[in-house]
């Protein structure tokens, strides 16, 4: 009976988040959708298509009670994985391997579960505080479709957007801690990740009810700090966002804890031998361009001298300089939003007991970019990490101009023009690898074009050169393209451009990167369609000849080529061979990036963003 009545409460609220879930969902690609619904279609008679798969449809004790009464000793099946285990087992299961063994749980054992029974740990859950019950619409005034800036002190700035699009119950929430002492160099970066990692470990005890209530949040170290994101219905938002500045504000190292993580992450350091040929090109290549960016094998050193006392001295250290750059968006006052951040600095920076401090205006930081050499190709051979690996690598990277909006919508239309012919002949004709692509590039603004190829059948220095060929038989294609084709490239970006965001998570992504980037270019797809819109054939000609023709006066290359264990006499002889005309090698990633000139940054340098 106690069961029923209990069951019967929880169903109910079940029901009820299910239903608020349901009413209040938000928008996902349409082709998810179909999907969604067409697997329902296989399951469910037609009038229970669109819901039966979300909210559950009646209230049946008896169901309830006949899995509840299987719920007995006699059912357990434990799974216990553990190293104690080797040369205790007598299976194999075929497909990895793997060596396993199968034995009955003894009676004695389960005499013993029924003599404890019950056992006052297992409870049911406590109410859950993060259910939404104020699921009202605020009636901000001013309707403003751009984010503005609301307040700013010493220690924050919060802009703030609200909802005009999707009309639900929701809020965005991002909190961009600054610390310049959180990057500076390898051991502190690695310090910064463990942080987040075991704030994220400490926040587990509230995550199921969150995620039930409807409340996604995180904590992830970023370039420059690390960054709070929380997304879902605003009701309880401020609970979810107390605790977890409550969380930093109160941080203890865990010991126990530490080495847990500890593990993972080394763990996760030592897979990077393994990642895939193109996954290692694409790594070097943001080492190369990246400022201030530190090699795997560094951190991995850092991180296997770290006790936990090491982050007890260096987190007072990294908060001791902060700065938060708050954006809040969606079913939110702006007055609200205030409050929420003025009360969050009171306890982080003005409190007896609070952990930061501000951040001197000298001392902000930005990511910078390497900028290449005109006219010039520079090529960075490597033998990939895992040598077992038959597959080489190769990304031919074309750097091209700095966030102009102009030359971003003639490149977006090269890429759009480009992509299906390169995939065509890399690809499909010349049957390279599975992996051959055309794509933008764009780090921090600095944008450019990259072909990523991962073959077998061809060295990278080979695939460089199946590149370059491809661009040859591409420019007679573009000086060929009829006016018609060229029109119906450009209405289709057009058309991506006009697409609305689906819910909040989107549009507070675009918004959040104009912020974050400090291009504060909140107008960027009206003024890009705008210019589409007088675009001419001849210039998107003009833009290729000059920056991505082969042979452009003009052009910046940076090829990485990773050489696979096929592969390896070819490495010899090109790390042995003089550089061809008007290329040179880069032997070392650092000494070459010290060696080069960086972009500006727009923030808070001679740009939009003052800081
Ligand atoms: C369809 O969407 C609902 C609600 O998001 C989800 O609960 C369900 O698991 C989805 N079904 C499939 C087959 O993806
Ligand atoms: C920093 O955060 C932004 C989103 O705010 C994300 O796009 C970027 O990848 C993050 N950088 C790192 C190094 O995690
Ligand atoms: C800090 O707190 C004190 C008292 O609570 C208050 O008077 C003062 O204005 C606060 N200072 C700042 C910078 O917020
Ligand atoms: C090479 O890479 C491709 C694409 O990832 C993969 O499918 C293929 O199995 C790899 N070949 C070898 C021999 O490892
Ligand atoms: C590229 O960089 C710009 C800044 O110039 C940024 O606003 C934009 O969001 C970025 N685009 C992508 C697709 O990452
Ligand atoms: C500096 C650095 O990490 N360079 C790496 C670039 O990629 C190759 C292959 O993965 C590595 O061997 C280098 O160590």
């Amino acid at each position: 009976m106690l069961i029923n009545c209990v069951t019967f409460f929880w169903t109910v609220k079940l029901l009820a988040i299910c239903e608020t879930g349901f009413h209040y969902r938000d928008k996902s690609p349409p082709s998810n959708y179909v999907v969604n619904i067409s697997s329902n279609m296989q399951i469910f008679p037609p009038e229970d298509w669109l819901i039966a798969s979300s909210v559950p449809s009646k209230f049946s004790p008896d169901a309830i009670q006949k899995v509840l009464n299987e719920l007995t000793t006699e059912n357990v099946r434990i799974f216990w994985e553990s190293k104690l285990f080797e040369g205790h087992t007598d299976l194999t299961e075929p497909w990895y391997g793997t060596s396993y063994c199968v034995e009955a749980v003894p009676p004695s054992i389960m005499q013993k579960w029924v003599e404890n029974a019950p056992n006052e740990d297992l409870h049911l859950p406590k109410p859950n505080i993060f259910i939404p019950t104020d699921l009202s619409l605020k009636n901000v005034e001013e309707k403003t479709s751009f984010p503005c800036m609301l307040r700013k002190t010493l220690f924050s700035r919060l802009w703030y957007k609200p909802d005009t699009m999707f009309f639900t119950p929701k809020v965005f929430i991002k909190m961009d801690f600054h610390c310049p002492l959180s990057n500076s160099s390898p051991e502190s970066s690695v310090l910064t990740d463990v942080f987040t990692r075991l704030l994220m470990d400490y926040l587990n005890d509230y995550a199921y009810d969150a995620e039930v209530a409807g409340l996604y949040y995180a904590v992830r170290p970023n370039d420059t700090g690390f960054q709070v994101t929380m997304v879902g219905y605003n009701d309880k938002m401020r609970t979810l966002l107390d605790t977890v500045i409550g969380k930093i504000a109160d941080f203890e190292v865990k010991i126990d804890r530490f080495s847990v993580i500890k593990e993972t992450m080394t763990k996760g350091y030592e897979n990077f031998k393994f990642r895939q040929p193109y996954q290692q090109a694409m790594y070097n290549c943001t080492l190369i361009l990246e400022e201030q960016t530190w090699p795997w094998d560094e951190e991995l050193a850092a991180l296997s001298n770290l006790e936990a006392r090491n982050l007890e001295d260096f987190l007072p250290r990294m908060l001791a300089k902060t700065f938060i750059e708050c954006y809040f968006a969606g079913n939110i006052e702006p007055s609200e939003a205030e409050s929420v951040v003025q009360h969050i600095e009171g306890i982080l920076f003005n409190s007896s007991t609070s952990v930061c401090k501000s951040l001197p205006p000298s001392q902000h930081l930005t990511k910078r970019i390497v900028k290449l050499e005109r006219g010039l190709r520079y090529y960075y051979p490597a033998m990939c990490l895992n040598q077992q690996d038959e597959n080489s690598s190769l990304l031919h990277y074309i750097q091209i101009h700095q966030d102009d909006l102009k030359q971003n919508v003639l490149l977006q239309l090269l890429a759009v023009v480009a992509k299906q012919p390169a995939f065509h002949q890399l690809r499909s004709v010349e049957q390279l690898g599975y992996i051959a692509l055309l794509r933008q590039r764009n780090d921090s603004g600095v944008r450019g074009l990259q072909f990523i190829i991962q073959s077998t059948v061809k060295d990278p220095s080979n695939l460089d050169a199946r590149v370059e060929a491809f661009l040859k038989m591409f420019e007679v294609t573009l000086h060929e393209m009829p006016d018609a084709e060229f029109k119906s490239n450009v209405n289709a970006l057009i058309d991506m451009k006009r697409e609305k965001y689906k819910n909040i998570r989107e549009e507070s992504a675009f918004f959040w990167g104009e912020i974050s980037q400090g291009t504060l270019k909140f107008d960027r797809k009206e003024t890009e369609i705008a210019a589409l819109e007088e675009l001419k054939k001849e210039e998107l000609i003009e833009f290729f000849d000059n920056h991505v023709k082969v042979g452009a006066p003009e052009k910046k290359i940076l090829s990485i080529q990773i050489y696979g264990g096929l592969h390896s006499s070819e490495y010899e002889k090109i790390i042995h061979d003089a550089p061809p005309p008007h290329s040179h090698r880069i032997t070392d990633i650092f000494s070459f990036r010290r060696s080069r000139p960086l972009y500006g940054s727009f923030r808070g340098g001679a740009g939009q963003m003052k800081l």
